[in-house]
């Protein structure tokens, strides 16, 4: 009785580790690259926008008849990946650009740009003459203490919105041209 019961012991065993083997061939041949890593996948569907915070999102106060205004934040990603932000759009606005400033020849020129990167684990500052998301052809007064919703649009598609407190922004004491700027040109 020992000796078969040993042997069938060692069979239970054998098969057990030919069933394991089999089954680690198969999900081998079975699982599709990606898979492969277990990380991976998880870091790719992570979206964008619940990567990227958004801090201290701003609008500047423009008098009545104004037609265009400007928001500022700072972008923080938390992410190990570059981020970006491909559009906006708001309500208060027919249009909605991605702006910067250059300096041409000593002029501070605004110009719409593609998008704004947020580079892994960085960070992006929307101020005035810098970067900053143009609000043009504006459909309602900007008052200092509202508010106007910002949607941003990231590079997956992911979104997030945003209250921007409408304050009062006096252009920085360098700007020169850019005051009339920011109003006259757009
Ligand atoms: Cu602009």
């Amino acid at each position: 009785m020992q000796p078969l019961f040993r042997a069938t012991l060692l069979g239970i065993l054998i098969s057990l580790t030919a069933a394991c083997q089999a089954e680690t061939d198969a999900g081998k041949a079975a699982a599709p690259a990606d898979s492969a890593q277990p990380a991976a996948p998880a870091e790719a569907v992570a979206k964008a926008a619940d990567a990227v915070k958004v801090e201290n999102p701003y609008a500047r106060a423009v008098p009545p008849g104004q037609p265009n205004s400007a928001s500022f934040m700072t972008l923080v990603n938390t992410a190990d990946v570059d981020h970006r932000v491909m559009s906006a759009s708001s309500p208060v606005a027919a249009t909605v650009e991605l702006h910067t400033h250059t300096n041409n020849n000593g002029v501070m020129e605004m110009r719409q740009i593609p998008q704004i990167d947020i580079p892994a684990k960085g960070r992006a500052e929307l101020k005035p003459g810098g970067l900053h998301i143009m609000l043009i052809g504006l459909q309602q007064e900007m008052k200092i203490g509202e508010s106007a919703p910002l949607t941003l649009t990231f590079e997956d598609g992911s979104t997030t919105t945003v209250d921007a407190t409408i304050q009062e922004i006096t252009p920085p004491a360098d700007a020169g041209h850019m005051g009339g700027g920011m109003g006259m040109k757009h």
